[in-house]
């Protein structure tokens, strides 16, 4: 699909013929890195499957020429957690960083252990470019960056209430169209910085960051891309009773309270329409980027990285956001291309389960730079090779201190800080709807899938805590009795 009514939305990008010598990447210039970091999207794009009406050529066609990983995960279902993971390749239980920290004194911290992913490049020879969520913040620190655009936020934009729905009087709960220009968006303006960075000449290889903030809330964007949509979008899957034979820590997970608001404004179906239409307005702007890319002359020797930093639950198991261990919240987009690779098919795919905490290592490698001797993960240049390759180790997340699920190509397996568990085959159950942890015939993929979880965790790094909170948001019986548990 297209998006039809827009200006300017074509992408050859399928149509481009990569020819050439297969050389060594030692004796080529060093690649460039352009790196699209994308907030709060799900599967519910074209290339995941994941939401059937869901409208995303761009993003379709970069996964259809490089490896679209159909068993991504994050290393926390939660901005800061996720993106300190990846971008400083620790994983929380090794750094500490389990929880939300806005506070620049925990990236001082982090820093002073070691380089960020941009920070290392730059330290090698690259020119560091940025814009847009690529941390949690928009702001760019100086010693990682050698230039950060500082671009809009939402305070300028208008939306037509009429035309959706909010809950409460802020922004920040809005499911509605914008009635501004594009260029007052501040993925647009993203967008058009790495546009600007692509149209430059460069007498050094780049790492170039475009941070897309949609399809984080509030769910607003042009109305064009609403009308992407019918009014009456589908439904996911969903079991009425699914949360029954979940543990009480996953319970309180599930924050049934913002459930509850959309059930009774019968608001369900407009705000799952406005995700899907903020998700086309991301897909359109990376689109943007990625036609200024094959209109470079860097198309040949820049590799792409795509990501989200974590999933999104649209009421399975009445659970709304991110902050759970389950499929909606952990899976993500991740798409890696290198140009470079000769003669490679279309449409490959890794099924198996993958951990954004690969993303560190694998651009290293791919680049031709020492690994540096801190990071977590293990890269997935095998991968790019030969889409079979067996993967060097599971893909973990966690949610707060002690909360560990793992993914494997058919198994979830996940134990809270408690000792409550949840087992999920996915060959027979993908919606994650029987939890067989407790079934006898299962007790052995069990016990194979936790001795992959973390053996050792690093000390919760206090200051800031919306992560344990996070857990603590049940009735209040059970909040009570989880507050006397939490790791102290
Ligand atoms: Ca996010
Ligand atoms: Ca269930």
């Amino acid at each position: 699909m297209r998006y039809p009514q827009l200006p300017r939305v074509a992408l050859a990008l399928s149509c481009i013929v990569f020819s050439g010598p297969l050389v060594a990447s030692t004796d080529l210039e060093r690649p460039n890195i352009l790196f699209i970091a994308i907030d709060d999207m799900n599967d519910w794009t074209g290339f995941l499957g994941g939401h059937p009406e869901a409208i995303t050529p761009n993003m379709d066609r970069l996964a259809a020429r490089g490896v679209n990983f159909t068993n991504a995960h994050c290393s926390a279902p939660g901005c800061s957690p996720s993106r300190n993971a990846l971008l400083y390749g620790k994983e929380p239980f090794n750094s500490g960083y389990y929880a939300f920290y806005n506070d620049e004194r925990s990236h001082d911290a982090q820093r002073a252990a070691y380089p960020s992913l941009p920070t290392y490049f730059k330290e090698n020879g690259y020119r560091t470019y940025g814009a847009g969520k690529i941390h949690h913040g928009t702001k760019g620190h100086p010693s990682e960056w050698t230039d950060f655009a500082q671009t809009a936020g939402n305070e300028k934009l208008k939306v037509d209430k009429a035309a959706g729905y909010a809950f409460g009087e802020g922004i920040k709960m809005s499911f509605a169209p914008t009635t501004n220009p594009y260029d007052e968006h501040p993925d647009y303006q993203v967008a058009s910085y790495g546009m600007d960075v692509l149209a430059r000449d460069h007498d050094q290889p780049f790492f170039l960051a475009v941070g897309i903030v949609k399809p984080h809330l509030p769910f607003i964007c042009p109305p064009e891309f609403f009308d992407l949509y019918p009014e009456d979008v589908t439904p996911p899957n969903i079991l009425p009773n699914d949360l029954a034979d979940i543990p009480a820590v996953g319970q309180a997970m599930a924050k049934i309270s913002d459930d509850t608001r959309f059930t009774k404004d019968e608001a369900w179906t407009r705000v799952r329409r406005s995700y899907l239409a903020c998700i086309s307005w991301a897909d359109y702007n990376v689109g943007r980027v990625l036609d200024a890319l094959e209109a470079s002359p860097y198309v040949d020797n820049t590799i792409i990285v795509l990501w989200s930093d974590h999933g999104y639950g649209m009421g399975e198991k009445r659970h709304f956001r991110k902050f759970a261990l389950w499929e909606e919240t952990t899976r993500v987009p991740f798409i890696l291309l290198d140009p470079r690779q000769q003669n490679t098919p279309v449409n490959r795919s890794v099924g198996g389960g993958v951990s954004l905490i690969n993303i560190y290592p694998t651009l290293v490698d791919l680049a031709g730079l020492d690994q540096p001797g801190h990071l977590d993960g293990f890269s997935l240049a095998p991968q790019l090779a030969d889409q079979n390759a067996p993967l060097a180790g599971p893909a973990i997340c966690s949610w707060g201190r002690g909360n560990y699920t793992v993914r494997t190509s058919s198994y979830r397996y996940t134990r809270y800080f408690d000792g409550g568990e949840e087992l999920y085959a996915h060959v027979t159950d993908p919606n994650e709807w029987h939890n067989l942890a407790d079934h006898p015939a299962h007790q052995g993929e069990k016990q194979k899938l936790a001795a992959k979880l973390p053996s050792t965790e690093a000390p919760l790094v206090l200051d800031y805590i919306t992560g344990v909170r996070a857990i603590l948001s049940a009735d209040e019986t059970t909040r009570n009795a989880l507050n006397e548990r939490l790791p102290k």
